[in-house]
């Protein structure tokens, strides 16, 4: 029952999974196995009734050749008919089946592998039986410079083919036996740190290496084998090279060569570097080359470094240095600096005070002559004589100074400075600098006065206080607003506080004003002296004459117009009235004594007459054509001598009356008086109004005059004192000394009449007066002396009348003489 259950389920597993793989079978047989064959590898577990079928085996993917393997169909073993070569094959992939006759698969396919365990049966070998190098001197020490090579056939990873390499001996072994070192594992050769010292004095030129190489690791048995290595020392070339001078914008085909450098030894690659980063390369032999154009104002200089590496990129050498120095060319126009805000310059500035430092940029080398700059002023053009340069440029500094030529506040100057390259040199290039300069002002101007003198000026007395007198004007030549402003004061003045100014702070104007009434009788001039200043403080020399201002007045004195006492005058006159007939006198009414002139201004008819001083006025001639009861008007003028602008006028009414029968002519009692001669200031008072009610009828003016004798006329004089009174005077010097009768002809209202004064002349005693024998009186008189007095003055006037009397007998002979119509009529003394 259990075989034909496990029959079934071997059947039908397989038939029910026919792709199914069994677990890889795995079976190692040692390399050059010694023993019998066949070797019987491992037993397959095939199924029971393995009769039916027909067991396969075949080699990888179903190839039919198994090579050196079979199996047992007996047994179910796999075998192996010989030794087995690891090197000829490592593995052997195989598969196994059970087949029916007509190839139905009843099992399987079962793969084996069969591997080949490694046996050391090979022996290293070198790639070379002898290897030659060329060394260097001056490697350093454990860089290698040969890299030794050698092969085992045996399993690589095993000890069988791990390799070790040993030098085994140095010939010569000088000038130290151990000149060189080789690493074991990898064959590298290289001097050892004692070779490295030596071998620059070693003498020799060829080493000789015997080396070794073994397998089994670090074991001391294994297979070795043996070459020889030939060093040969070769002198350094790896020497520092000389800087390098390149052009910059250099037209040559690209890549150029620029140099060479060369590492003597074997197994040499080069590497280059440029700091900063340049075009520049290197190629396996060592040349250097520049790829592409060079410009100085990017670079001016490269440092190249330039190493010689083995084959693992290890440093033989420390690396060359080359400098590559790019050469200038004068490509590059001087560059102003960027015109920034002008420069600002006090006005009077001393010459050479700088006004800027120019300094232009040229991007070519630095301290060739393509950089190389200088400078030269182009405007304002330069003149020949340093008095007339506003500026000066140094042409080395490029420093910009003031010149002579002193500059004006308020300019604003373009300076155009060129900067040429070359140092000037014809063929560089320049560039023209522009500087802009401007000049400020200072408060170096004093205001002025336009005039200095104004004047006189003639005020009138009455002109109202507050009055503008002048006005004065005063500039300053600063452009400064500020500097412009003006502060006035008045300096002197003869009257204190008579005037005062007045201005408006931002102009040059000021008024010169009254303050106070005027009087010309106080000051009838004055002088005022106005001084400016400038209300900044002023640089330089202080105000000159110019800020002085004089003012002169004169007060003008105002007289009012002369007055009358009288608005208008009235007068009556007879048509009879003769020529002289004194009608009225026209008198001033001022308080203040001024000199007047009178004149008649439309005496038409001619009828008046005005004395020009006294203001008497006369019937000029008879008044013919005049009908009584008419009136006649004329206008009186009354001018001040003194200023004949002033002067007033009155009318002045003539009323014309009847004339008057003819008067009686009453004598009139003659009174006397005494006037001494010579001359003293003495006169006789003669009175116009009669007390004869008939001639004095009414009142108004009588006239005066002397009657027409022309001894009378010489001898005295007769002068009006007022409407009824005149006064009588000797008008000579000396006058007869007696008893005088003097007619004198009084008029008045077309009357007229005659009087006869009688005057008695007697000569002057010392104190001018009549010398006349009078006693003189001491002490009281009693009663008998006073009746002496009294019989005395009796008998002194009795004769005293007894001489008028015989003086009057005398002059009664002179009065024949006198005209018929001269009657003498009554005079008061
Ligand atoms: C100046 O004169 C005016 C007119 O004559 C007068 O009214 C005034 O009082 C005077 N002023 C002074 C200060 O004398
Ligand atoms: C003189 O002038 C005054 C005022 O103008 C006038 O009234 C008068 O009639 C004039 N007299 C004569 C004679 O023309
Ligand atoms: C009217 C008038 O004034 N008459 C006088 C004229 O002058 C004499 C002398 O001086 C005076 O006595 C009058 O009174």
């Amino acid at each position: 029952m259990v075989p034909a259950w496990l029959w079934l389920l071997c059947v039908s597993v397989p038939q029910a999974l026919p792709e199914a793989q069994p677990a890889e079978l795995s079976v190692e047989i040692p390399e050059n196995y010694g023993g019998n064959f066949p070797l019987y590898l491992t037993k397959l577990l095939l199924p029971r009734e393995g009769a039916e079928g027909q067991i396969m085996l075949s080699g990888d993917s179903g190839k039919a050749a198994q090579g050196p393997f079979a199996m047992d169909p007996d047994s179910g073993f796999l075998l192996v008919t010989r030794a087995l070569d690891r090197e000829e094959q490592a593995e052997y992939q195989l598969q196994v089946t059970l087949e029916t006759q007509d190839r139905r698969v009843l099992w399987g396919p079962q793969p084996v592998l069969v591997r080949v365990k490694d046996e050391n049966d090979q022996v290293p070998q070198f790639s070379q039986a002898i290897y030659r190098a060329q060394l260097s001197r001056g490697t350093r020490p454990g860089i290698p410079f040969l890299f030794l090579e050698a092969s085992d056939q045996d399993e690589p990873g095993t000890a069988n083919s791990d390799l070790r390499f040993r030098i085994l001996s140095q010939a010569p072994a000088q000038p130290s036996p151990d000149m060189f070192q080789l690493e074991p594992r990898q064959g590298a050769l290289a001097l050892s740190p004692k070779g490295s010292t030596s071998l620059d004095h070693a003498l020799e030129k060829t080493y000789q290496l015997l080396v070794q190489v073994k397998d089994m690791g670090d074991q001391a048995s294994g297979h070795q084998a043996i070459a020889t290595v030939e060093v040969s020392i070769i002198e350094n070339t790896w020497v520092p090279l000389e800087p390098i001078h390149l052009a910059e914008n250099l037209k040559v085909l690209y890549p150029h060569h620029i140099a060479q450098v060369h590492w003597s030894g074997d197994d040499v690659h080069y590497r280059l570097e440029s700091q900063p980063l340049g075009p520049f390369d290197v190629d396996a032999e060592g040349n250097l080359y520049v790829t592409r154009e060079l410009d100085t104002e990017a670079q001016a200089e490269y440092v190249l470094q330039v190493w010689a590496q083995n084959s693992r990129g290890e440093d033989y050498a420390a690396p060359l240095e080359l400098h590559v120095l790019v050469m200038d060319e004068n490509d590059n126009v001087p560059v102003c600096p960027p015109r920034g805000p002008a420069v600002s310059i006090p006005e009077l500035s001393p010459p050479g005070t700088e006004v800027t430092r120019l300094s232009a940029e040229d991007a070519d080398a630095p301290g060739s002559p393509n950089s190389h700059i200088v400078y030269q002023l182009l405007s304002p053009e330069s003149e020949d004589e340093v008095e007339g340069r506003a500026f000066q440029v140094d042409p080395t500094s490029g420093s910009v100074t003031l010149g002579a030529l002193p500059l004006q506040a308020g300019q604003n100057i373009l300076l155009l400075v060129l900067a040429m390259d070359l140092a000037g040199a014809e063929g560089g290039f320049s560039s023209t600098c522009e500087v802009e300069v401007e000049v400020t002002d200072i408060n170096d101007h004093a205001p002025e006065f336009t005039t200095s003198q104004i004047g006189p000026i003639s005020l009138p007395e009455d002109v109202e206080p507050g009055t503008l007198v002048a006005m004065l004007t005063a500039t300053d030549a600063d452009l400064e607003p500020a500097f412009r402003l003006m502060d006035f004061a008045i300096e002197r003045e003869d009257t204190e506080g008579t005037f005062d100014l007045d201005w408006e702070p931002d102009s040059g104007h000021v008024g010169l004003r009254l303050c106070k009434n005027l009087s010309y009788e106080a000051a009838p001039s004055h002088k005022v002296v106005v001084v400016v200043r400038s209300v900044a403080e002023l640089v330089g020399p202080g105000p000159g004459p110019g800020a002085t201002a004089t003012v002169t007045v004169l007060v003008e004195r105002v007289m009012p117009p002369p007055k009358l006492d009288q608005e208008r005058y009235e007068a009556s006159v007879p048509i009879s009235a003769p020529a002289g007939s004194l009608l009225l006198t026209i008198q001033s009414s001022d308080p203040i004594s001024r000199c007047l002139r009178f004149s008649l201004v439309n005496d038409s008819e001619g009828w008046l007459c005005i004395e020009k001083v006294s203001g008497e006025v006369h019937t000029a001639q008879s008044l013919q054509g005049a009908q009584p009861g008419d009136t006649y008007t004329v206008l009186v003028e009354a001018q001040d001598t003194d200023e004949p602008r002033l002067s007033t006028s009155a009318p002045l009414v003539i009323h014309f009356l009847k004339a008057p029968p003819a008067p009686a002519l009453t004598p009139a009692p003659v009174p006397s008086r005494y006037l001494c001669t010579p001359r003293q200031d003495h006169g006789v008072i003669v009175s116009g109004p009669s007390k004869d009610s008939d001639l004095a009828s009414g009142h108004g003016p009588y006239s005066f005059a002397l009657g027409p004798n022309p001894t009378v006329q010489r001898d005295w004089r007769l002068q009006t004192l007022n409407g009824s009174h005149a006064y009588l005077t000797l008008a000579l010097h000396w006058v007869e000394p007696r008893e005088h009768i003097i007619p004198v002809v009084v008029s008045h209202n077309a009357q007229m009449w005659q009087l006869l004064v009688r005057v008695i002349v007697c000569r002057c005693n010392v104190e001018g007066q009549c010398m006349r024998k009078v006693g003189r009186m001491k002490g009281m008189p009693t009663k008998l002396s006073a009746v002496g007095i009294l019989v005395g003055t009796l008998l002194a006037i009795g004769i005293f009348l007894i001489l008028i009397f015989t003086h009057r007998t005398l002059s009664r002979k002179k009065d024949l003489d006198q005209p018929a119509d001269s009657v003498p009529l009554k005079a008061t003394v």
